[in-house]
């Protein structure tokens, strides 16, 4: 065995495991290795906040499925990492989250940014490695890059900062075989059962699909079974909008179409998806989901089957394979999907048409406090806005989506024809994740355009990292719905607060003009029809390395709230509380 030092064994790990990009800011505690990363290829991209890294790193990892490798120093450095990874864990992102400790001579005394880092990161990874010998470096370093892989999901690489230093015999591990199969014999036998009799079946096609590089195999199958196609919550780019069987998103701002073709299904066929619970709850006052419905669910992981909803048939599989594999059983049999599928594509094509009707009517909300808002106001409806991104987004774009209200309204607008094209805050539903993920995405792809819808207030989280974009030559473009207010959370003050607003009014400086005092460029939008021009001329600046933030000027009006099924009317006993009683 070579005899090396552990800095040299982590480096070699990471190239050996095709690494090429880390992001993260400098630190002592790495240093030794970081000193190594030019000689070794791998590109450190330098952040303004450890979270941004954390971010950058899930997006360059949703986009290439590759992985995402984030370092910093031990203590305050890896703690700005929690929120990120955590958001990580959530989207399935194969994250490696680098996280320096303190030296194990003094590790317990108190010493300088002394923290116990297994435990913080304990619930948001799939997996935890300890460098308990520095002799253990590669091993360790290599199976945190197999599992997040395997797992698809964070893993932390924990390593006492003394052990980057000796001399050590050591082997490079070589990556580990990732691939899935289809699920078990007897669980797709069950299931090709339950699609041959099914008269109307629905795909749920979700991130499953996209991450296990799917897509035409999902189309192929659902072509067979003239299946209409709904995407699972967040998942958009899970099946291509412009064909005929897509029916469009579930969930919160999602597609009536699609939600009322699900309700009719006999069967269901969950393709890649755990059928989250916010992802499967009432929206537009349609109790979609089918209770009489049967059930295949295919996941990867199989603590997924089952858990959410219940089950009639369970595949652990892989959603590609299994996809195939399924086609493969229904090819040779009789198909009850078969015999009516010209039926279905009238009922399918009618459910999409008055969506699209229905959706190009709504130009703005309706409700009152939106249309007092929205009166006077010279500013533009959020909704006709989002229409005209959607026709001016680039064929090929990336797009990242925020946590806030005009971002969420956005699900109905957003279309895409290739996966990994989509990359919103998922269930971790943290403010602050679009630009630093998008930034990430870049750097993964630099050919295709970049774009990040966010909110004021989501905005003001998170712009520090334009000078990411700048110092590092990143660009991307992030769209600011600039409405003065933390809309999301105002809406349930509106909803259930009897309008006390407290917290939710932003002031805002020109963020068109902070950006380009940050050294980017920045467009004011104020009229609709500015908006496609502006984007069209933010992504043809990024051909150029300039990143462009567009300010968009929206009235305060409100789409449905996020959270109606977990609020209450407000419910005061003590007197000096009680004039609050009033929703
Ligand atoms: C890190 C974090 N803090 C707080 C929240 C609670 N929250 C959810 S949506 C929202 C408002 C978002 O406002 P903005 O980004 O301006 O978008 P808008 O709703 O106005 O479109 C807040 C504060 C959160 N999801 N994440
Ligand atoms: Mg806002």
């Amino acid at each position: 065995m070579p005899k090396m030092t552990p800095s040299e064994a982590l480096v070699e790990t990471l190239v050996s495991h095709a690494v090429t990009d880390v992001f993260g800011i400098v630190g002592s505690a790495y240093m030794d290795a970081l000193d190594l990363f030019p000689t070794a290829g791998i590109r450190f991209i330098p952040t303004v906040h450890e979270q941004g890294a954390g971010h950058m790193a899930d997006g360059y990892a949703r986009v290439s499925g590759r992985h995402g490798v984030c370092i910093a120093q031990n203590g305050p450095g890896v703690t700005n990492f929690v929120t990120a990874t955590a958001a990580a864990f959530w989207a399935h992102s194969p994250v490696v989250v680098i996280t320096p400790e303190t030296g194990s001579l003094g590790m317990g005394l108190g010493g300088f940014q002394e923290t116990d880092q297994l435990p913080i990161f304990s619930k948001i990874t799939k997996y935890q490695g300890h460098v308990n010998n520095p002799a253990r470096m590669a091993e360790i370093a290599g199976r945190c890059l197999d599992l997040a892989l395997l797992e698809r999901g964070p893993t932390q690489l924990n390593i006492p900062r003394d052990y980057f230093y000796g001399e050590i015999d050591c082997t490079i591990p070589r990556p580990q075989p990732t691939a899935r199969g289809p699920g078990a014999e007897e669980s797709l036998d069950a299931a090709a059962e339950l699609l041959s009799e099914a008269k109307f079946p629905v795909i749920v096609a979700g991130g499953g699909v996209i991450m296990s590089g799917g897509v035409e195999e999902a189309k192929a199958l659902a072509e067979y079974l003239s299946a209409p196609v709904v995407n699972s919550y967040l998942h958009n780019d899970s099946f291509p909008a412009d064909h005929p069987l897509w029916c469009g998103p579930l969930g919160y701002q999602g597609s009536k179409a699609g939600m009322k073709l699900i309700a009719e299904a006999d069967v269901v066929l969950a393709l890649g998806t755990r059928l989250g619970p916010f992802g499967t709850l009432p929206q537009h006052g349609l109790d979609y989901w089918p209770k009489n419905a049967r059930i295949i669910q295919v996941d990867s992981d199989p603590r997924m089957l089952g858990l959410v909803r219940s089950i009639s048939v369970g595949v652990c599989g892989d959603a590609k394979a299994a996809a195939r594999a399924l086609h493969h059983r229904l090819a040779n049999r009789d198909v009850a999907a078969r015999r009516n599928s010209a039926e279905r594509a009238k009922i399918i094509a009618a459910a999409k048409k008055a969506w699209e009707e229905e959706l190009a009517g709504w130009t703005h909300e309706q409700d009152a406090w939106s249309l007092e808002v929205a009166k006077d106001s010279k500013r533009m409806h959020p909704r006709q806005m989002l229409r005209e991104l959607e026709q001016a987004m680039p064929r090929n774009a990336m797009v990242s989506t925020d946590i806030g209200n005009i971002c969420s309204v956005s699900n109905s607008y957003l279309r895409f024809e290739r996966p990994n094209s989509m990359f919103a805050a998922m269930s971790f539903g943290n403010c602050g994740y679009a630009f630093p993920t998008i930034i990430g995405a870049k750097v993964a792809q630099p050919q295709r355009p970049a774009i990040a819808y966010v909110g004021d207030g989501a905005w003001g989280m998170s712009f520090g990292e334009i000078l990411t974009c700048v110092r590092e030559n990143i660009a991307v473009t992030a769209v600011v719905f600039n409405n003065g207010q933390w809309g999301a959370e105002k809406k349930n003050q509106v909803d259930f607060y009897a309008r006390r607003f407290e917290g939710v009014n932003l002031q805002n400086p020109s963020w068109a003009g902070l950006a380009k005092a940050m050294g980017a460029e920045g467009i004011e939008v104020t009229h609709l029809g500015e908006v496609g021009e502006a984007l069209q001329r933010a992504c043809d600046a990024q051909k150029a390395g300039r990143t462009t933030v567009l300010d968009v000027h929206v009235t305060q009006e409100l789409g449905d709230p996020f959270r109606r099924d977990a609020l209450k009317k407000p419910k005061r006993l003590l007197e000096k509380y009680r004039h609050t009683n009033v929703a």
